[in-house]
């Protein structure tokens, strides 16, 4: 029989309404579960037009009647676990609240589901933040682990949970272990969008100087919309098991501020170093990017890089989108927003 209902938790992000879309290319009926707000928060299924094609319930990760009962009532075929408190700087001031969501979440839906009915596939959005202080490069589903932050142990607690239930109970379960995935429809404080944002403001005179934390961190940078085609092929495969998605290419933070400036036609002259760095706007001689380590973490995932070749291999996944698409593509959404008025959310 194939798979025809799914379930996303975290419809609201980034990854949801992607995932949502492609799915429902695929003929997919899909269920969106969000947690309750004191708004609508559906303005990115808007933007790709699909939000008057997605059913939706309420989810939240920390009540564990909540999602029985949405088993019970919804039966999807498969549940794509999306939610989670996915913001590592967060992650060190709210420790108790990540681990609770980002690790007792994921298995509260996997003791669910051995209970609503075990046979409903699972997927788990599983992290290349596990890898942490690498040890090895690059980063594939055998290197062994060392999380930096407490999202990181979070995520490999939820991580080896589906491994668990997959080897205990024969599960369907699936751990997509994805390195950084970027939209126009990421949220305003991780550092792309901060960035592409930030400078979209700046280039219309609506913002001074983009403040920074560690300009020289590197992430392996792929578009989420080529991501979530990888979940799916993940979870359509004849067995289930965990996989790297990532684009096998590294770049800095400073690489990625220059590559959104230039889709910008901003060129910056850089000078000084660690605190003291700072970019000058060639046009105006006025400082344009500078750094404070208000920005810093408490311990820092210097550099990612993974290689996906089992995910090429075995499910024929390969990511479509350069460094340089992503970044302009995110630089003109931006753009096109503050020129249109519309708030940068
Ligand atoms: P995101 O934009 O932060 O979206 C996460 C979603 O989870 C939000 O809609 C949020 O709801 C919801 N959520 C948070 N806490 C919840 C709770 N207690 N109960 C119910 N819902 C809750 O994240 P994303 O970028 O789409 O990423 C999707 C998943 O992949 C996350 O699990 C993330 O950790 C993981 N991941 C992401 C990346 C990446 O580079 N994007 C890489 C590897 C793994 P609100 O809107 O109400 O806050
Ligand atoms: O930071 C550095 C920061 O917050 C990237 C999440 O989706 O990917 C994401 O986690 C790097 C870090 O993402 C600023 O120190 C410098 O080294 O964009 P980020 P992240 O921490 O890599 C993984 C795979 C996930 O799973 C997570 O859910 O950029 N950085 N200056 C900064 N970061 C931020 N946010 N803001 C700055 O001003």
């Amino acid at each position: 029989m194939s798979i025809k209902r799914a379930l996303i938790t975290g419809i609201g992000g980034q990854d949801g309404p992607y995932l949502a879309q492609h799915l429902l290319s695929k003929g997919y009926e899909v269920f969106g579960a969000a947690r309750r707000g004191s708004s609508t928060n559906d303005w990115r299924l808007r933007e790709l037009g699909i939000a008057d094609q997605v059913r939706y319930a309420e989810i939240e990760l920390l009540e564990f009647s909540n999602i029985l009962s949405l088993m019970q009532e919804v039966k999807p075929d498969i549940v794509f676990n999306l939610a989670a408190q996915s913001f590592v700087a967060s992650s060190f001031a709210q420790p108790i609240y990540t681990a609770d969501a980002d690790a007792l979440g994921p298995l509260r839906l996997l003791e669910a589901i051995r209970s609503a009915d075990p046979k409903i596939r699972f997927y788990q959005a599983s992290t290349s933040e596990m890898f942490g202080k690498v040890r090895e490069t690059p980063q594939k589903e055998t290197t062994p682990f060392h999380p930096r932050s407490p999202y990181g142990v979070a995520k490999l607690f939820a991580h080896s949970a589906v491994v668990n239930y997959r080897e205990s109970y024969d599960m369907r379960a699936t751990s997509g272990i994805l390195f950084n995935h970027e939209s126009p429809l990421r949220g305003r404080e991780f550092v792309t969008r901060k960035i592409t944002s930030h400078l979209a403001l700046y280039k219309r005179g609506q913002a001074g100087a983009l403040t920074l934390g560690n300009l020289s961190a590197q992430r392996d940078w792929g578009h989420a919309r080529d991501y979530v085609k990888g979940m799916v092929m993940m979870t359509e495969a004849q067995i289930s098991d965990s996989y790297v998605l990532a684009t096998g290419k590294t770049r800095t933070v400073r690489d990625f501020v220059n590559a959104a400036a230039a889709a910008l036609d901003i060129v910056l002259d850089w000078n000084g170093e660690a605190e003291a760095e700072k970019a000058v706007d060639r046009a105006t001689g006025k400082v344009a990017v500078e750094v404070s380590p208000k920005f810093y973490r408490p311990a820092e995932v210097d550099m990612l890089l993974g290689d996906a070749s089992k995910a090429r291999r075995e499910l024929g996944w390969e990511p479509e989108t350069p460094f340089e698409k992503l970044v302009e593509e995110m630089a003109h959404a931006d753009l096109s927003r503050v020129d249109r008025g519309l708030p940068l959310l």
